[in-house]
């Protein structure tokens, strides 16, 4: 189980201040659809993803990647308990949807990857450390309830 410092905290509740989950959503699901090609099978009812533009400017992908980002704001809330937190999603998308779990780690990797676009210099190393944590802390918990 991980657990976090005060710091991280400190740090991981700065950087969500400095978010806009709509926009940074819908970016970070959209990537993750474009360089991880496999990770489409799973929204074949989302419509066109022929290339990189299309699905960057889907709407659907938009308004999941929203939806995914919001349900991310429990986890800055609860990082003393990301399992208890996530055990409902986790067994949703093992039963229901049977999302591979390894793609909550490329989504949380992609999503560091798109702050440090968005927020430039204001992401500091202690920053990114820490919200990589969060995300890794999320994936795990994501996982859990898998079998
Ligand atoms: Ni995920 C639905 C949260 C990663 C595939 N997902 C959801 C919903 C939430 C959510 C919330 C809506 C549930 C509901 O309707 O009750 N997903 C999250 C979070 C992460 C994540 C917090 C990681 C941080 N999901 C992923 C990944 C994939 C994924 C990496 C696949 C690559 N999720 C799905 C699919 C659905 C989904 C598929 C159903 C979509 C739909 O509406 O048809």
């Amino acid at each position: 189980m991980v657990h976090f410092t005060s710091e991280e905290k400190a740090m991981v509740t700065k950087v969500w201040g400095l978010v806009n989950v709509e926009d940074v959503g819908g970016e970070a699901l959209g990537r993750l659809l474009v360089v991880y090609p496999w990770t489409q099978r799973f929204f074949e009812s989302f419509g066109n993803m022929s290339s990189p533009s299309a699905i960057m400017n889907n709407p659907k992908v938009k308004a999941h990647g929203k939806k995914v980002l919001t349900s991310l704001a429990d986890a800055t809330q609860n990082m003393d308990d990301l399992k208890g937190t996530f055990a409902n999603l986790s067994e949703l998308h093992c039963d229901k949807l049977h999302v591979d779990p390894e793609n909550f780690k490329l989504l949380g990797n992609v999503l560091v990857v798109v702050l440090s676009r968005t927020m430039g210099k204001d992401f500091t190393p202690e920053m990114q450390a820490a919200f990589q944590k969060l995300v890794s802390g999320v994936a795990n918990a994501l996982g859990s309830k898998y079998h």
